[in-house]
């Protein structure tokens, strides 16, 4: 106790002399936090030397001397793994880094001159940057903290998507006559579990994204546990509350509330506690050309779910979250990520669309006086724009290798620069493939404006 109170004034000394930044990179699974967190190492570690991050007033200064990965604060967490990463993506053919199965930390000194040199002209400071990764599929459940169990069970329809319900059927059979007052049976609830879990996982596959609870589709070391076994129940949408809550415990309906709760207390808040809370910054990554790849029932999803998402990051005092999350957030960038996937004169439109998907939690930003910076990246690129000819006239296309090997060249389509409406999807639909990532030049990995994230992030504590 004394020594966790004694990290914390550390840290606040530390914060109060500038010299500390946490940084949260938040997004859904597969936006691309694992490729962000490598190429972020990968170019601060090259600062100053190979690294190309010209829109960085520091390092186009010549005042960024570079980072070394430092000791970390939490001895029990794993360390970020960098290494694995570069060399998956050094392999021979290179490949992207593996998928995210567990929460992993990292912490980086920055080494700087300042841009004013003081009474001790060649002195030099130092910025400790602090990361962390994790699942995204963990991070759905950060809405789950505003529901108790009936409110969740009633946020979940299914009446309004045809799609999603064929995914869920099996369950949506199962829960069809059960009577929430009966007895609850322990393996029954376990396979009903099992089947919404089995729907998620279809749903996950198909493209869609607001899929709680998160531990459902990545159980970590809670696999086949009974506080993974509960579910929601749509039907008690319209019943009483005062009537659900007189039933017995030993009813179906008791006995999912108390997992819920269990879930709720020992498994969600202690993650956001323990790694959700004293930010400092945050960049928020959004797949948007997946999400338009994928259809018009996906895309909102994604965009509600972000929402949902967002809002459950208290930035001001009004939510119940702000017990838990201290509101310090300063400043935030949202990124939609894999900009490479597109050509050049896109990226524009890339930005448009993503503040529309972003609309909502945008405007809650702005009223909380949180400055946002938009933006398109690719923190490790696959693909070079290059023109081609057709019918006499110069097209923008794309040049990169498909995951199978095959070298391609195509142009895949232009964004819109608002939410799409259905004409788009008749019309054109959107089509990219995934590549596999360039090699590493002269040990930098090639990306598209992760300078431009670095310096809104973090580049006025480099002054
Ligand atoms: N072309 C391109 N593809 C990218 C880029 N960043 C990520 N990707 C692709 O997106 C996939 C997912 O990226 P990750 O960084 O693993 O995503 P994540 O957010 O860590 O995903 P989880 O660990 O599942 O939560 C990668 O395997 C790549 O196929 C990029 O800058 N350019
Ligand atoms: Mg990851």
């Amino acid at each position: 106790m004394r020594q966790s109170l004694a990290n914390e004034i550390n840290d606040l000394i530390e914060r109060g002399r500038d010299r500390q930044l946490r940084l949260a990179v938040t997004g859904l699974s597969r936006s691309g936090k694992t490729a962000f967190l490598t190429s972020l190492v990968n170019q601060l570690r090259h600062a100053g030397l190979e690294a190309r991050l010209d829109l960085l007033p520091a390092a186009r200064e010549g005042r960024l001397l570079g980072a070394k990965r430092i000791a970390q604060k939490d001895l029990d967490v794993p360390r970020f793994p960098y290494d694995e990463a570069l060399a998956a993506l050094d392999g021979t053919p290179p490949r992207w880094p593996e998928p995210t199965r567990g929460i992993s930390e990292l912490r980086l000194a920055i080494r700087y001159r300042p841009a004013r040199r003081g009474l001790f002209s060649n002195n030099t400071r130092e910025l400790s940057l602090d990361l962390f990764d994790y699942p995204g599929e963990w991070l759905l459940d950060l809405p789950l903290l505003q529901h108790d169990y009936l409110s969740w069970s009633q946020s979940q329809t299914f009446a309004h998507s045809p799609e999603r319900r064929a995914l869920f059927a099996d369950w949506l059979t199962a829960i069809e006559n059960l009577d929430p007052a009966a007895e609850a049976d322990e393996s029954r609830l376990a396979d009903i579990a099992a089947l919404y879990a089995k729907g998620l996982g279809h749903a996950r596959e198909a493209g869609f994204s607001n899929l709680q609870p998160g531990r459902f589709l990545l159980p970590g070391d809670l696999e086949g546990a009974p506080v993974l076994q509960f579910f929601p129940l749509p039907a008690v949408a319209q019943s009483d509350r005062t009537v659900l809550e007189s039933l017995p415990e030993s009813s179906i309906y008791q006995t999912l509330v108390r997992r819920y709760d269990h879930y709720l207390q020992r498994i969600v808040k202690p993650f956001y506690r323990n790694h959700f809370r004293h930010f400092d910054r945050q960049i928020v990554l959004v797949d948007v050309l997946g999400a338009l790849n994928a259809g018009p029932e996906r895309f909102e999803d994604l965009s509600r779910a972000l929402g949902t998402l967002m809002q459950s990051f208290a930035y001001g005092q009004r939510h119940l979250l702000s017990r838990l999350f201290s509101p310090r957030i300063d400043r935030l960038a949202i990124a939609a990520t894999k900009a490479d996937h597109v050509t050049p004169e896109q990226h524009g439109n890339l930005v448009t669309l993503l503040e529309a998907l972003l609309a909502e939690p945008l405007r809650d930003l702005h009223f909380a006086d949180i400055p946002v910076k938009a933006l398109s990246l690719a923190s490790i690129r696959a693909t070079q724009p290059q023109s081609v000819t057709q019918d006499g006239r110069q097209l923008p296309a794309l040049r990169g290798t498909t995951l199978d090997g095959e070298p391609s060249l195509l142009f895949p389509g232009d964004v819109p620069p608002q939410l799409p409406d259905a004409t788009f999807w008749q019309r054109q639909g959107f089509a990219f493939r995934a590549f596999r990532p360039l090699p590493r030049n002269n040990g930098v990995l090639p990306h598209i404006r992760l300078d431009t994230a670095l310096d809104w992030l973090l580049g006025d504590k480099l002054q």
